[in-house]
C-alpha cells in the first residue's frame, strides 16, 4: 500500500491545564444557553454570517474525509413559502393520522402542531443534504461512508456556530422531507437530512419548560478509571 503524504500538525497551542478547563467551561456556558426556537424575528441576517457558519460546519470530521454534505441556504421568500406549504402538508398527515399516540404524547410538552409560520418568518432556512456518493473533491463519484454520522456531526457544528454567533436555531424534520430535494434542485443521490431554521429570536419568544430538563453529567456519563 502506498504511504500517504503528511505535514506537521498545527493548531494545538498547548494551553496550561487551568486554561484548558476555563476554555472548556466557557464553551459549556455558551452551549448551555442554546434553546430550540420556534418564534423568529423577520430581521435580516447578513449572508456573510451564514456563510461563516456553514464553513465552520464544513470542517467536521467525516468518513474517509469525503465530506458527504451539501447545505442550501435559502432567504428567497418565494422558496421559503413553497417549503412552508410543503412542510405543513406533511405535518398535517403526521399530526392527523400517521403519528402514534405515544409519539403525540411525547410531543405534547413542546406544544408543536401543524402550523410552521417560522418557515417564512425566519430570514434563513438551511436545508442539509446527505450525499450517498462523492469523494474528497467535488465532482468525484465514489462511495461515501458513515454518511449519517458525518452529516450529523457537521449539523451539530453548524448549530454550535450559529448559536455562538447569537442566532436562534430550530432543527426541523418534516417527514418525509423529499420535497426539499425538488424545491432546492438537488440530485436524487442526495437525501434531505434536516431543515435548519435560523435567525434572531422573536421579541416575545418563549420556550417550553420541558426543554429545560437536562440530564445531569452523572446521568449521561460513566467514568471507568
Ligand atoms: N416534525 C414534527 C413533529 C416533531 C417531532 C419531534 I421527535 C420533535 O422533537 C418535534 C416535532 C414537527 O415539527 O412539528
Amino acid at each position: 500500500m502506498k504511504k500517504p503524504d503528511y505535514i506537521p500538525l498545527t493548531g494545538y497551542p498547548g494551553y496550561s491545564e487551568d486554561e484548558m478547563l476555563l476554555r472548556a467551561c466557557s464553551v459549556l456556558d455558551v452551549l448551555s444557553t442554546r434553546r430550540t426556537i420556534r418564534d423568529f424575528s423577520d430581521k435580516a441576517v447578513p449572508r456573510a454570517l451564514i456563510e461563516a457558519c456553514i464553513a465552520a460546519a464544513g470542517t467536521a470530521p467525516s468518513g474517509a474525509n469525503h465530506q458527504p454534505w451539501h447545505f442550501v441556504a435559502i432567504s428567497n421568500p418565494a422558496l421559503k413559502r413553497k417549503i412552508r406549504i410543503a412542510a405543513e402538508a406533511e405535518e398535517a398527515t403526521f399530526y392527523e393520522g400517521k403519528a402514534s399516540q405515544e409519539w403525540l404524547d411525547a410531543l405534547e410538552p413542546l406544544g408543536t402542531d401543524t402550523q410552521k409560520p417560522f418557515l417564512e418568518t425566519a430570514p434563513w432556512l438551511i436545508a442539509v443534504f446527505a450525499q450517498k456518493r462523492g469523494g474528497v473533491r467535488t465532482g468525484m463519484d465514489k462511495k461515501n461512508y458513515y454518511i449519517t454520522e458525518s452529516v450529523g456531526i457537521a449539523t451539530g457544528m453548524l448549530i454550535t456556530a450559529l448559536h455562538s454567533a447569537g442566532l436562534g436555531t430550530l432543527t426541523h424534520t418534516p417527514a418525509p422531507m423529499n420535497f426539499l430535494r425538488d424545491i432546492c434542485g438537488r440530485p436524487k443521490s442526495e437525501k434531505p437530512f434536516v431543515l435548519l431554521v435560523t435567525g434572531y429570536s422573536g421579541k416575545d419568544a418563549v420556550v417550553p419548560k420541558h426543554a429545560l430538563i437536562k440530564k445531569s453529567l452523572s446521568d449521561i456519563s460513566t467514568f471507568e478509571v
